[in-house]
């Protein structure tokens, strides 16, 4: 009996239910971590589940420079933008001059998870399909309220559904 009574011990059962928890917390973290390293401010193109390359605000600085202005009617209301940024058909054609023939779609994805998907035929149009990287000069806030963002813009999307914020990845489909 009092042996028994040991074993129930509450302070033990808390103990170990607290170790318990832990060791799930632990393991759902381990489940959720970014296997690509994926980070705000920088851009990973891949396809077939090979990297094709990585390009930083930086590097998309050094590509062909676009001013957009545009009003977006998204969930913060109307909002105005004159965004700098390039076409992301320059963006592809810089990794690799072919991949814009070999692909018919592209899932953008953002540090939250977000996808939204853009298709080749709308990427080719021209003066359509953006990568930005700032707005009114400036560098576009990051989730977490830091400088040096990466979005995608759709210019006949008014409603801004399937702009990426926070663009962390394009895999070319
Ligand atoms: N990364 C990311 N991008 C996103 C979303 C999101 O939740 N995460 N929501 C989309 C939706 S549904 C809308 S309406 C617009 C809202 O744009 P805003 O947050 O700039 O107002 O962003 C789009 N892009
Ligand atoms: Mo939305």
């Amino acid at each position: 009996m009092t042996e028994t009574g040991k074993e129930l011990n509450p302070k033990k059962l808390l103990g170990l239910g607290i170790l318990l928890l832990a060791f799930i917390i632990a393991v759902f973290a381990f489940l959720n971590r970014d296997r690509e390293g994926l980070r705000e401010g920088q851009l990973l193109i891949k396809a077939e589940g090979v990297r094709l390359g990585v390009l930083t605000v930086d590097d998309l600085r050094k590509l062909p420079e676009v001013r957009k202005r545009m009003v977006i009617n998204s969930t913060s209301g109307l909002t105005r933008h004159e965004f700098t940024g390039t076409p992301l058909a320059a963006v592809l054609d810089s990794v690799d001059h072919g991949l814009t023939q070999k692909y018919a779609r592209i899932v953008t994805r953002g540090i939250d998870n977000y996808t939204s998907g853009v298709s080749m035929s709308e990427i080719l149009r021209p003066d359509n399909v953006y990568v930005v990287y700032s707005d009114y000069g400036k560098p576009l806030k990051t989730k977490t309220g830091g400088e040096g963002t990466i979005q995608i813009v759709v210019c006949d999307d008014e409603f801004g559904q399937r702009f990426t914020n926070y663009l962390v990845s394009l895999e070319l489909q």
